[in-house]
């Protein structure tokens, strides 16, 4: 097994040109030159300024484009925009995209088929509502969302899958690493018999849901557990210990 750990800060909607120049000079000074798969998730209007000052071993994310080329949708971006301004990753089906939005499952994995075809890596997010774990659905709703997105998705090498359980998000309540192990192995034994065991093996599950320069370590030892999502930790300092999880 050799998938390699990755870890995406998502920045939500937070922060301005003067408060990232903090990130910037802790990512700069902290984190160590060989680091790979680090991606940063920003919002769309800042994402070429972010590109311009962000240390170059850190690719750059979207945090939602729209299902098609180009056209009469207000408000929106491509995934040819995103390529443009030189950024290399979207984050589709976000929780918040998804419960605050409204997004569909069908919705997202357009989204998903329609950035890959244009040359992007997605971050597909899933998971479930406290509810739906409560009534035992957990993994009935992530196999729903993963199975939308089976059909649009043709190149698994370039999609990382972020569980990210929705009662977890910016609660500070933390799934436990045996809880979200428990889901990533799941997914994995579904992704081997839907789509196939070479995806299943090399596929990365990423954890997401208040994940913390505490909390990282205990979580990063679970074997179906291939790195991160951060929210509100991925705008402190603490980000570079969670990138380091592993080391
Ligand atoms: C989950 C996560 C990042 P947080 O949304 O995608 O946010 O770490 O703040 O829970």
């Amino acid at each position: 097994m050799t998938r390699k750990f990755f870890v995406g800060g998502n920045w939500k909607m937070n922060g301005n040109k003067e408060s990232y120049k903090e990130i910037f000079a802790f990512l700069n000074e902290n984190l160590s030159s060989d680091v790979e798969d680090v991606v940063v998730g920003v919002p769309s209007i800042y994402l070429d300024y972010v590109k311009n000052n962000l240390p170059k071993n850190i690719a750059l994310a979207a945090q939602n484009c729209y299902k098609v080329e180009k056209g009469a949708f207000t408000g929106e971006i491509s995934p040819d925009m995103i390529k443009d301004i030189g950024a290399t990753w979207v984050i589709l089906g976000h929780s918040e995209r998804r419960n605050v939005f409204g997004e569909s499952d069908e919705l997202v994995a357009e989204k998903i088929g329609h950035s890959l075809e244009k040359g992007l890596h997605v971050i597909a997010c899933i998971g479930e509502l406290l509810s739906e774990r409560e009534s035992g659905k957990t993994n009935e709703v992530v196999f729903r969302q993963m199975n939308a997105m089976k059909n649009h998705i043709k190149d698994w090498s370039k999609v990382v899958i972020a569980y990210e359980p929705v009662w977890a998000i910016g609660t500070g309540k933390t799934a436990t690493p045996a809880q979200a192990q428990e889901v990533h192995q799941d997914l994995r034994k579904w992704i081997s018999e839907n789509i196939s065991k070479d995806v299943a093996e090399n596929v990365r599950i990423i954890y997401g849901g208040s994940v913390t320069g505490s909390n990282c370590r205990e979580l990063a030892k679970e074997k179906d557990i291939d790195g991160f999502l951060v929210g509100g930790a991925s705008l402190k300092k603490e980000f570079v210990q969670i990138v380091n999880a592993r080391v």
